[in-house]
């Protein structure tokens, strides 16, 4: 694993206190231009090559491990965390979030006042992120003009947000619903970078008013070894085009054993 990147100090520091970090820059232009060749190109299985290398990407392992993966589970041969979900996104300025299911309203993938298995947490000084999602932006996001938003901070909240289902995973019906809005923050980044956020997180799409360029962005989701809430979305026949080591990343959700669950194969594939 000497390639991987360690998360550092500060990236802990601000995806703890904010519940989401950027990774800027993080792709060459060759890189860049290879992976919005295929999205453009109509790309609807973003788990194939080039873009599944965007998975297991060496900036985003070590941090991965990092927030979602226990050391004992970690080898050389298998990664210590799952893939779960992956989806392109093209939207040409002008793209409003009226084309969304959810029509951008901030929301979470289930509130992190209760407890429950996606919800973020640390204990131990360790940090376990729960749903786990990591975007890459392969064409410039200008902050206000449509990049992913986020109230900051609400991964740890502890109050409702004032609607009257407490159980709601989104602030609809929320008294103060335009005050979380006004509180949410996004960010700006050239093109072949990363955003990593926890799902525990109010976050939202937004209108994409940039005129100079359509966002096109991959979004993959990861959760811990032992628990899921995506349906994978993915054929055995198209993870054993990947290398082995990225296979893994699509193993059943159970570790039980000695040794644990540390190869994919057919039989032994999230369901
Ligand atoms: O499309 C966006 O900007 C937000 C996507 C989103 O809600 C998510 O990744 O969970
Ligand atoms: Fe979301």
């Amino acid at each position: 694993m000497s390639d991987v990147i360690a998360m550092t100090d500060e990236q802990k520091f601000f995806f703890d206190m904010k519940g989401w970090i950027t990774l800027p820059a993080v792709l060459d232009d060759g890189e860049i231009e290879e992976m919005k060749a295929v999205v453009y190109g109509g790309a609807k299985r973003s788990y194939e090559a080039p873009l599944d290398r965007l998975l297991d990407h060496p900036a985003i392992v070590g941090i991965l491990t990092e927030i979602l993966a226990e050391e004992r589970y970690v080898s050389e041969t298998c990664y210590g965390f799952r893939c779960e979900a992956s989806f392109t996104t093209i939207r040409p300025p002008g793209w409003a979030t009226a084309e969304r299911r959810d029509n951008g309203m901030p929301h979470v993938v289930r509130p992190p006042q209760r407890a429950n298995a996606m919800r973020y947490q640390v204990a131990g000084g360790k940090i376990f992120s729960g749903l786990t999602r990591v975007v890459w932006e392969l064409e410039e996001a200008k902050s206000g003009q449509g990049a992913t938003s986020f109230l900051s901070g609400s991964h740890k909240a502890h109050f409702p947000y004032g609607g009257p289902d407490p159980l709601k995973p989104n602030i609809g019906e929320s008294p103060w619903e335009d005050a979380m809005r006004d509180a949410m923050e996004d960010y700006s980044c050239p093109p072949g970078s990363v955003v990593i956020f926890t799902e525990s997180l109010v976050h939202a799409a937004n209108d994409w008013t940039n005129p100079d360029n359509a966002r096109c962005a991959v979004f993959n989701c990861y959760n811990s070894l032992w628990s899921q809430w995506h349906r994978t979305n993915l054929d055995h026949e198209a993870i054993m085009q990947m290398p082995e080591k990225r296979r893994t990343l699509f193993r059943g959700t159970w570790q039980l054993g000695e040794g644990g669950n540390q190869v994919y194969a057919e039989e032994n594939k999230a369901l």
